[in-house]
């Protein structure tokens, strides 16, 4: 999943695709890195962030779908959590909602994602942006995330979306301090344990930053790392901004596992199943 943020204040690219021709450029070239589909987000959710108001999120996203639905060969996600935009993307030509609130920031999401047809990823996170990492705290962050998605999971599938269509998501860096996002990534293998496809964000986060001392733009290397890991305990999805890099690194991991022990789940993103 390639990352693309028309925002201007995201925490690794923000403003640099808030131009529409600059955000269509990056959706072909994340796609020609081999990126299997493009996460397209006009709020960012950073540590801190304000919320953007529907029009001004609508207004960044739209056009950009738009331009890219006929031509892009892969498919797109929305990264929202309001539901007219999600609908609004979908009928745009998205095919995948990215819900950082897992469903429950608005009432109408679920029946936008059930009515679409639409696959879903539902998100774990502790709180909102604004104030999530005041000090998060966890008893075992790993059981609560789980026993978070599992609950989530059980909602979407009784408002109507079928299990297949939904991934999971422990939300790297949402209300986790460093220990829980190295906790989740090396406990990732009870998450799968779910049955759902688990996908993973930790590219250029503030704890690869943290361990290294190094600024968002430097932080490849470290982010690689994670990826890998993170295939490694059964990850069926990386949400990356360097997806060149990430290819590389995840198909030298995935041949050397490969012969070890079964793929991870790998549903296909175009037929819903
Ligand atoms: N992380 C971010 C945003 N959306 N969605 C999922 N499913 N998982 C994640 O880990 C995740 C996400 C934050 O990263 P980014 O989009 O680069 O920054 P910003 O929120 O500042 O736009």
């Amino acid at each position: 999943m390639g990352v693309l943020n028309v925002t201007p204040d995201s925490f690794s690219d923000g403003g640099l695709f808030l131009d529409p021709d600059a955000a269509v450029a990056r959706a072909r070239q994340l796609a020609g890195e081999g990126a299997d589909l493009i996460d397209i987000g006009g709020e960012s959710t950073r540590p801190g962030a304000e919320p953007v108001a529907e029009p001004e999120e609508l207004d960044r996203v739209i056009p950009v779908i738009e331009r890219l639905a006929e031509t892009l060969e892969v498919p797109i996600s929305i990264d929202t959590s309001k539901s007219t935009v999600a609908r609004a993307a979908l009928a745009a030509g998205a095919s995948f909602v990215n819900d950082v609130t897992a469903l429950a920031g608005d009432p109408g999401m679920a029946e936008v994602v059930a009515e679409s047809g639409a696959q879903v990823c539902l998100m774990h996170m502790k709180g909102e942006p604004r104030t999530m990492q005041e000090d998060p705290r966890y008893d075992d962050v790993v059981s609560e995330v789980r026993a978070f998605l599992e609950q989530r999971l059980t909602f979407a599938v009784a408002r109507g979306i079928p299990e297949q269509r939904i991934w999971l998501d422990p939300g790297i860096g949402f209300g986790k301090t460093l220990e829980h996002n190295l906790e989740l990534i090396r406990r990732l293998g009870e998450l799968v344990a779910i049955g759902r496809p688990v996908v993973v964000g930790a590219s250029r986060k503030r704890f690869i930053g943290a361990l290294t001392g190094r600024a968002e733009g430097e932080r490849l290397a470290g982010s690689l790392a994670a990826a890998v890991i993170a295939l490694e305990r059964g990850a069926s999805m990386l949400r990356v901004h360097d997806v060149a890099a990430t290819r590389d690194a995840l198909l030298v991991a995935g041949a050397t596992l490969e012969s070890e022990r079964p793929g991870p789940l790998r549903p296909s993103l175009r037929g819903g199943k």
